[in-house]
């Protein structure tokens, strides 16, 4: 049964109908095995995420603090004043960490904390204080600190000179990157600068759904953000590389995010094509510049004649000098990946039909199957192949480069503690995205070396505020201290963490679609007739 269900499926990849499976894996299996000795367990948060105390002991404000405190930008107008005061209760979240029994906490520095106004004429010593404690209680705890430098909360003062549109702000990160290095360097030896700028540039200069906000009306404001987020990374980079390495010995990469762009229909070649440039302008557009020191031509040539029908007399992409390429190529000791899920990708040379920009010069669109089991969060489908694809995509489009997973995970809604805490679709989640980088690592030889569960505990989740939980512990927003409790999903990643994998044991999850993860069933084979008779349908209209 087992194989004629395979046999049919391979013959259905072969039709070029779909390359995922029905139980949401890359081959219709679940591998047993262990991951390698020295792989990295982890799990993460971001400093305006869950600190709160955003206005204590000295602290600047930062742009997220102006742009929760404009009414009618986040969900409910929720605001990460408070949110889970790891300020105070940041030796909790180390308990939390060890009883999960990861060997690396990923957290980030808030800039305005340490240095308020932005610059480094005003360090402010209590901040520094708090990350030393944190840092402390982790080595205490035997967990190392993963640290990134920048996960968005620029200081406003910068923000009120121009912030990433004005490229002295890289002056201002990279004295800011000095100062960490100097402070927490002979604590920390794994270095992020940037979390996803595609985030930063696109949610906060292209579509405003983000802070700062702006609406990037002529299609400029995006690529010239992303530019000198570039420039700023790399100078970091460089200033480690140059000042720190060679005392501290540690490495210093950057995070970037993308979804898996699996071609609508593989046997259309604009299908694959249009995937193959999602992921170009997603993911190349700041990885590209990285490795091989500018912008995938793709993107050059797709924004160049945009540009051109605009009558514009220069590209909106801007470009680096000789010299600068010379200085980005090179500056990422690791590749740091977020990822969450994958979509469905097409041409669609109007996309969207409107003012010129981003996603008009990509010229892709996305749908999904409506088979894929959902999240709390609109954008995510648990799609677990997702996670197997990307990574190899990395390993054949870059020069081979060790992964860390920085981030990963899922959403949900619960309409109560009790729900939130029983999270089946969580764990089912993890367990298969975890199984699927298995594979990756163990058919396919990419180099994967960490793994980054996001997140520690429920937090502020920008935008979509407290409603969206990405949590393996529930965190009480009315209880004075912010109760942490461990949900399902936290004994199930501890588990997969003390095996250093999956051993081989009869194990029964409950797949959140309904259809069997691991029984290949009669069910599936139905599925798959109604997906091929889909895809037939959207062929012929
Ligand atoms: C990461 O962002 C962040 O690093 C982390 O802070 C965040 O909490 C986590 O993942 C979960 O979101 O595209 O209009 O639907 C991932 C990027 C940011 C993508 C929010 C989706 C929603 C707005 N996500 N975005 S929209």
């Amino acid at each position: 049964m087992v194989n004629t269900l395979g046999v049919f499926l391979v013959l259905l990849n072969i039709l070029g109908v779909f390359t995922y499976y029905p139980d949401g894996s890359s081959d219709g299996k679940f591998l047993y095995g262990k991951f390698p000795d020295d792989f990295i367990w982890s799990s993460a948060t971001s400093s305006y995420q869950i600190e709160g105390a955003w206005d204590v002991d000295g602290k600047g404000e930062s742009i997220w603090d102006r742009f929760v405190h404009t009414s009618g930008k986040v969900y409910n107008n929720d605001t990460g004043d408070v949110a889970c005061e790891s300020y105070y209760n940041y030796k909790t979240d180390v308990q939390l960490l060890k009883e999960l029994g990861v060997s690396h906490y990923r957290f980030s520095v808030s800039w305005p904390r340490v240095l308020p106004n932005g610059t480094i004429n005003d360090i402010n010593e209590k901040g520094i204080t708090y990350y030393n404690n944190l840092i402390d209680e982790l080595l205490a705890n035997d967990i190392k600190p993963m640290l990134t430098l920048y996960h968005w909360d620029l200081p406003q003062k910068l923000e009120d000179h121009g912030g990433w549109l004005n490229e002295t702000t890289n002056d201002h990160f990279n004295d800011y990157a000095r100062l960490c290095f100097q402070r927490f360097g002979d604590r920390v030896s794994l270095w992020i600068t940037f979390n996803e700028p595609w985030i930063i540039v696109r949610h906060g200069y292209g579509y405003g759904i983000f802070a700062p906000g702006y609406s990037d009306a002529p299609g400029t404001k995006t690529y010239i953000a992303g530019h000198n987020l570039l420039k700023a990374h790399a100078k970091a980079w460089h200033t480690y590389d140059d000042e720190f390495r060679a005392t501290q010995k540690g490495t210093i990469g950057i995070t970037l995010n993308t979804g898996w762009s699996e071609p609508r229909n593989a046997s259309i070649p604009s299908d694959v094509e249009a995937a193959e440039r999602a992921m170009q302008f997603d993911f190349g557009w700041f990885a590209h510049p990285i490795y091989y020191g500018d912008y995938p031509d793709v993107m050059k040539w797709q924004v160049g004649n945009k540009s051109e029908a605009q009558n514009l007399t220069e590209s909106r992409l801007p470009k680096f000098t000789p010299a600068e390429i010379e200085s980005i190529k090179g500056t990422s000791d690791f590749m740091g990946l977020n990822f969450y899920g994958a979509g469905l990708t097409f041409n669609d040379d109007n996309n969207p039909v409107g003012p010129p920009g981003y996603d008009n010069d990509k010229a892709t669109a996305g749908a999904i199957d409506p088979a894929w089991p959902v999240s709390g969060s609109d954008w995510l489908k648990v799609t677990p192949f997702g996670m197997r694809s990307v990574l190899n995509w990395i390993y054949t489009t870059y020069p081979n480069p060790p992964i860390y997973v920085t981030e990963n995970g899922v959403s949900d809604r619960p309409s109560s503690k009790e729900n939130g805490i029983s999270d089946e679709a969580r764990t089912f989640y993890y367990r298969h995205y975890i199984d699927e980088m298995l594979k990756a690592i163990k058919l396919d030889g990419v180099n994967v070396v960490g793994y980054t569960a996001w997140s520690l505990m429920d937090n502020f989740e920008w935008a979509s505020g407290y409603r969206e939980r990405f949590g393996l512990h529930w965190v009480d927003y009315d209880s004075p201290n912010k109760t942490r409790t461990a949900k399902d999903s936290a004994k199930a990643y501890s588990k997969i963490i003390a095996d250093n994998g999956f051993i081989d044991e009869p194990v029964s999850t409950t797949p959140v679609s309904g259809v069997a993860s691991t029984t290949v069933s009669l069910f599936g084979i139905g599925l798959t007739i109604l997906f091929f008779t889909l895809q037939l349908f959207r062929m012929t209209r």
